[in-house]
């Protein structure tokens, strides 16, 4: 396929085997709905809706209109000592969508500067109350936190990690997926509820008064979609709780509607302290992040002498009015289309006809909760991944977008998939599936 007029050489693209897909690359051109057209003309079918971002579909014409109105009235604004109208809005209706008194907002870039940020505001805070001691950060293995040097470190992605320097003073929990006793699973799995006692575990390694936050993401997706056991949460909160640990939930993935609430954090009713967000929050279509604190948390900074910057810490961008104006866009579609609990009524089809994928060849696991699927194969003897690398191929050939991590398929539409969308990313897949060798 001729890909372009272009070369390829000159971009060295993220996350990507760039010799082998230079070599046959996949390019997309356009999108609209639930679709992308290729370069080739060919219609694709979103299942991931984007990179897990594009929750109220492609091509809305609202933001595109927001965004475009913003460039011309205020293109950019400096964020630090100085404001604009349009930040100080945005972050207003966020906070009114917050679960309950997680109603202060630090706006960031990205899911990787928000994670960075949330870590940074728990551990000054702690100094703020006098616990100046708490400085390590427990995560958790499996878990996908972004790639800044904070993120790769409470991470528990081997991959993000082998090559590159951690800090020091972070442990991690154990990760919950445990095939033997979950597998086909539809929404929280049974077992796995005293996987939380690890960090009871750690508070006895390393004492709690070094322990500043300990981070999550409510279901882990980047790993390959796991849910958390029964009762997982609520424990990892009371041992918090106990220890005077902040609980930091990463929503990157599971904030704005994924899971057919607002946040997570609604979904299983545990409130953590802090919130990491990105993604979702302009739709994908204006790069942003931002860190929903408890409002006890943004107090207790705000003390000392008032010409004193309370926080040193933000990014040229933060509260960009461009991302703003996206993201102010894009929370009035998920208000008026009601998508961000939207899931909760698709959910049983989601569910159902996802899990018929059992039948397919080579599945091991399906497991599904809100609109996220993760089918994990069974990996081919001495080439692991390989599976999951030709499905995502052979997919896309056949007009679906999927994501692939090694050998596990995750897949989570746009908010506005219809059940013919739904049935036909299940067709598709098991005819993949069917032809995998
Ligand atoms: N936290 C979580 C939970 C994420 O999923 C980040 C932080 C970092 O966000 P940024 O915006 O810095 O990329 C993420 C990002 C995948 C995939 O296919 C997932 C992410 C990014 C790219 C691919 O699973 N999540």
């Amino acid at each position: 396929m001729p890909a372009s007029n272009h070369s390829l050489d000159a971009y060295w693209m993220p996350f990507t085997a760039n010799r082998q897909f230079k070599a046959n690359p996949r390019l997309l051109a356009s999108a609209e709905g639930m679709h992308y057209v290729s370069a080739d003309g060919r219609r694709v079918l979103d299942g991931t809706a984007g990179l897990w971002c594009v929750n109220a579909g492609h091509g809305r014409r609202e933001i595109a209109e927001a965004v475009s109105r913003q460039l011309l009235e205020l293109d950019y604004a400096p964020s630090f000592q100085m404001g604009h109208p349009v930040a100080f809005e945005f972050a207003e209706a966020l906070a009114q969508i917050a679960p309950a008194g997680l109603d202060r907002i630090f706006f960031a870039n990205s899911g990787s500067e928000a994670v960075d940020s949330a870590l940074k505001i728990a551990v000054a805070y702690q100094r703020a109350i006098g616990q100046g001691t708490r400085t390590r950060f427990i995560g958790r293995e499996r878990s996908y936190h972004g790639v800044g040097f904070g993120g790769i470190s409470v991470g528990g992605l081997v991959n993000n990690r082998r090559v590159f320097p951690t800090l020091s003073g972070v442990d991690h929990l154990r990760h919950t997926h445990d095939l033997t006793r979950n597998a086909f699973t539809a929404g929280q799995p049974e077992h796995g509820v005293e996987l939380a006692d690890d960090l009871e575990r750690l508070v006895a390694l390393h004492g709690a008064e070094t322990i500043a936050a300990v981070i999550v993401e409510p279901v882990a997706g980047s790993a390959g979609v796991l849910p958390p056991p029964k009762g997982y949460l609520e424990r990892l909160r009371a041992i918090a709780d106990r220890h005077g640990i902040l609980l930091i939930f990463d929503e990157v993935i599971t904030g704005f509607g994924r899971l057919g609430t607002p946040f997570a954090t609604d979904y299983f009713g545990v409130a953590p302290d802090l919130i990491t967000v990105a993604k979702g929050i302009t739709n994908g279509v204006v790069p942003m992040g931002a860190v929903l604190a408890k409002r006890e948390i943004h107090d207790a900074l705000m003390t000392g002498p008032e010409p004193q910057i309370e926080l040193f810490h933000g990014y040229t961008y933060s509260g960009h009015p461009v991302a703003c104006a996206a993201g102010l866009a894009t929370l009035g579609i998920y208000r008026d289309e009601g998508l961000l609990t939207r899931v909760s009524a698709i959910e049983t089809a989601w569910t159902q006809a996802l899990h018929t994928l059992r039948d397919a060849p080579h599945v091991i696991d399906v497991r599904t909760i809100g609109l996220m699927a993760g089918v994990e194969l069974a990996p081919r003897d001495g080439a692991p991944g390989a599976r999951g690398y030709e499905v995502l191929v052979d997919a896309f050939e056949s007009g679906l977008l999927v994501r692939t991590t090694g050998d596990i398929i995750a897949l989570s539409p746009p908010l506005v998939a219809g059940t013919e969308h739904i049935d036909e990313i299940v067709a598709k897949l098991t005819a993949v599936l069917r032809r995998l060798a």
